[in-house]
């Protein structure tokens, strides 16, 4: 999405553990709300073993699949013969890789297998920043102080330009 920033994390995990370390950054799993964006995240992917995407199976309604930031899926690209829900636990998604162009294949969340994922944070900027500064009227100097809180692996702020 636009103002959104993507990480590849090369290190293979659950599903459920990409998720939290995800969530960790300040970031979701994936989302991929067309196939412009779910092909421009798939040409990222380095290995062969495709990545975790931040889709879900409902647990209300078994057929429906959900994202992330609780969007009902719009558009899906299932790999065929996908989604066959292995062992009635296949409940979480994997994007595999360019040979199979970048389509989908449902997976446990569980331990199973571990597999690369990408996080995205969404927004316009990334890094939240906050300033302070402060002059002590009797103080020897000046002084000001700045506490900042940057979040790694977001991309850094912009800034706009007024007049
Ligand atoms: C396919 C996939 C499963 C799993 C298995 C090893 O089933 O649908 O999700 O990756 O291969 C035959
Ligand atoms: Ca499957």
């Amino acid at each position: 999405m636009q103002g959104s920033c993507y990480k590849l994390f090369t290190k293979a995990k659950s599903w459920n553990s990409a998720k939290s370390a995800c969530e960790a950054l300040g970031a979701k799993l994936v989302v991929l709300n067309s196939l412009a964006e779910n092909q421009a995240v798939g040409e990222k992917i380095t290995g062969g073993q495709g990545t975790y995407i931040g889709l879900y199976r409902s647990p209300k309604d078994k057929s429906r699949w959900l994202w992330l930031d609780q969007s009902r899926a719009t558009h899906t690209h299932w790999d065929s013969g996908e989604p066959n829900n292995v062992g009635g636990s296949e409940d979480c998604v994997h994007m595999r890789s360019k040979s199979s162009g970048y389509e989908w294949n449902d997976l446990p969340c569980n331990n199973v297998y571990h597999v690369p994922y990408v996080c995205e944070t969404s927004g316009k900027s990334g890094s939240v920043i906050l300033y302070i500064a402060f002059v002590q009227p009797k103080a020897r100097a000046k002084r000001s102080q700045h506490i900042s809180t940057t979040y790694p692996n977001i991309a850094a702020p912009t800034f706009a330009s007024s007049g």
